[in-house]
């Protein structure tokens, strides 16, 4: 059983915590989130490729994506492994939640996420069917509202 954290900050008051769990490395890695100060609506929630917070949410790159394939949805074979999908608010006081496992997420191994970064957007992830030039890199989800590094855990 191995157990990582992500801690989410960003400027514009949003906040979070994202936590990961495998059982082992053939097992699907179970993701719960919980996230604070975000508008009503849908948000793209990705797992970006550096654990940089240098430059703040900018530094974490692009969407994880060892397998060089292009931007989809979780359920998709054809996916970036960062790929989430969105994380819906249902109201600006109330935090979005979201609990979902998934098959391409590992804590184990060279393409383990650990060390990179959750980055949650201003916009929705249209899970790259949104005919716009950025929907098969980004989903178009614009800007990068929190963000913070996957780290292992003992607690979660
Ligand atoms: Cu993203
Ligand atoms: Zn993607």
């Amino acid at each position: 059983m191995v157990k990582a954290v992500c801690v989410l900050r960003g400027d514009q008051g949003v906040t979070g915590v994202v936590t990961i769990v495998q059982e082992s490395a053939d097992k699907p890695a179970e993701i719960t989130a919980e996230i604070n100060g975000l508008k009503k609506g849908d948000h793209g929630f990705h797992i970006h490729e550096f654990g940089d917070n240098t430059n703040g949410c900018i530094s974490a790159g692009g969407h994880f994506n060892p397998f060089k394939k292009t931007h989809g949805a979780p359920e998709d074979a054809v996916r970036h492994v960062g790929d989430l999908g969105n994380i819906s608010s249902s109201g600006e006081d109330k935090a979005a939640k979201l609990h979902t496992t998934d098959k391409m997420v590992t804590l184990f191994g060279a393409n383990s996420v650990v060390g990179r970064s959750v980055v949650v957007h201003e916009n929705v992830d249209d899970l790259g069917k949104g005919g716009h030039e950025l929907s098969l890199v980004t989903g178009n989800a614009g800007g990068r509202l929190a963000c913070g590094v996957i780290g292992f855990s003992s607690s979660v």
